[in-house]
């Protein structure tokens, strides 16, 4: 007999990447800063990681810090079971941001593509640092995917 549709797909590791504000405007801005490529080609990097062992990666980017913290709340009901998220400029502001990811309890790993440690001091200060599974800066695009196959592992071994 064939296992219903909802029973198939919430056997399959689920995994949201979230990009904060001007995210983005990669690839098309500041390459020295953050790299040459896009967003588009980064997800299509994480999809292709996650696909290659059986998981799913959904993507989010938005610059409106409620409709993070919306998709953030919906992630639950979408069977996602870890967050890897570059919150953008909101990491060093956004106590709203922390409060959703703290509110749905979901691990996470917050991501930089930059060293934030080497920049301006404001940088060097995250909201949600402290409550992530770990904390990736300065290694560009493949911090993402460092992130992805260690939230790979993590739901693995929890299945
Ligand atoms: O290094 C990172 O990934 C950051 O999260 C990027 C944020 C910055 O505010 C954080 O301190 C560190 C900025 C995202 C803006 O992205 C741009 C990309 C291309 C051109 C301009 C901005």
């Amino acid at each position: 007999m064939t296992a219903p549709k909802s029973s198939v797909a919430s056997s399959v590791p689920h995994i949201l990447v979230l990009h904060g504000p001007n995210l983005n405007l990669l690839g098309a801005r500041e390459p020295e800063v953050y790299g040459h490529d896009s967003l588009a080609d980064i997800n299509a990097r994480l999809d292709c990681l996650a696909q290659a062992t059986g998981a799913l990666c959904l993507s989010f980017q938005s610059n409106s810090e409620g409709a993070l913290i919306d998709f953030i709340h919906a992630a639950p009901q979408k069977g996602i079971g870890f967050i890897v998220i570059n919150p953008g400029g909101l990491t060093h502001s956004s106590v709203a941001l922390r409060d959703a990811l703290s509110g749905v309890a979901l691990p996470f790993i917050e991501v930089h593509l930059s060293n934030i440690h080497a920049r301006e001091p404001f940088r060097h200060r995250s909201m949600l640092a402290d409550q992530a599974v770990g904390v990736i800066a300065g290694l560009g695009v493949r911090g993402y995917e460092f992130a992805v196959m260690w939230a790979l592992e993590y739901l693995q071994k929890r299945s």
